[in-house]
């Protein structure tokens, strides 16, 4: 029989500006693959709306772990994302733990553009680094990867030699895979960047420029990523299949014009993930 896939997602759930769970659910659902959400907090918007709501679910992960476990639940990847207090860390831990031979992936979610969200502090940040030891693979934006490096923000950009040195630093935390979904590459443009540590291989998308930033575009990459890594795609045939999904997605909402902050407009192209598509865009670099 088929092998259908179960992805637990810890992540939020937001009513407005489509991130994280509302982006997460549609997508993988499209590729066949069932999400089982296990949300961190709910918020009325995301965190980049002024005067949000928040609700903050700690205590529900731990209690939603223990009862899959006496249900004998099981789980073919769990994926942690946007958390909303250092003590849900914990939680992540206790659930990759539960489920080791499940694939890790963890989205270090603390910040973009330079800058740290709202809700992360400090403490969260730092704590951040244990979760991403426990990953098979992580996903950090520039922003979230000098965090877990405690380098400054590039301005100005990475060469590539120093982009390959921040991946390999990275997978010494503890992943073997490791992608940094927007290097800002300087003289080349917004890539998105991989290293797998077990083959010692680094591989390169290249981003068309767009002028302007959507929230939930980690969340939707990550998502195909995932998507394609566990329908058995290579690494960078599934970074392919993740930046062509977030690429189509960013120029159909720039092409409209409608508001960043209310993050991608990508429901109408989800057919676009089971149509026949060139993932020949990548470059081993
Ligand atoms: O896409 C990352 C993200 C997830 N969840 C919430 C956010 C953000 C980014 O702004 O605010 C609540």
């Amino acid at each position: 029989m088929k092998n259908f896939k179960k992805v637990a997602a810890i992540h939020d759930i937001s009513g407005l500006g489509k991130c994280s769970l509302t982006v997460i659910i549609p997508t993988l659902s499209a590729m066949g693959i069932q999400v089982c959400p296990v949300p961190t907090a709910v918020l009325s918007t995301h965190t980049g709306y002024g005067g949000f709501v928040m609700r903050d679910l700690t205590d529900f992960i731990s209690d939603a772990l223990n009862h899959y476990r006496k249900l004998g639940a099981d789980f073919d990847c769990i994926y942690s994302g946007f958390l909303a207090s250092a003590r849900q860390i914990d939680h992540c831990l206790d659930f990759l733990s539960a489920y080791s031979k499940a694939l890790k992936v963890v989205d270090p979610v603390m910040g973009d553009n330079g800058k740290r969200y709202r809700t992360f502090d400090d403490e969260l940040c730092k704590k951040m680094i244990s979760l991403v030891r426990a990953a098979d693979i992580i996903t950090p934006n520039l922003t979230e990867a000098a965090i877990l490096l405690n380098e400054n923000y590039p301005a100005n950009g990475l060469n590539i030699a120093q982009i390959k040195s921040w991946l390999v630093r990275l997978s010494q935390l503890g992943p073997k895979t490791v992608v940094i979904t927007s290097a800002d590459i300087s003289g080349e443009g917004i890539s998105a960047v991989g290293y797998d540590a077990q083959n010692s291989r680094f591989w390169k998308v290249l981003n068309d420029y767009v002028p302007a930033h959507y929230s939930g575009c980690g969340d939707l990459y990550t998502s195909v990523l995932i998507g394609g890594l566990l329908s058995g795609d290579s690494l960078p045939i599934a970074m392919c299949r993740a930046a062509g999904f977030t690429k189509l997605s960013i120029k159909s909402t720039y092409s409209y014009g409608l508001s960043q902050s209310d993050g991608l407009l990508f429901e109408p192209q989800l057919p676009w993930l089971n149509g026949y598509n060139d993932f020949s865009g990548f470059e081993s670099i």
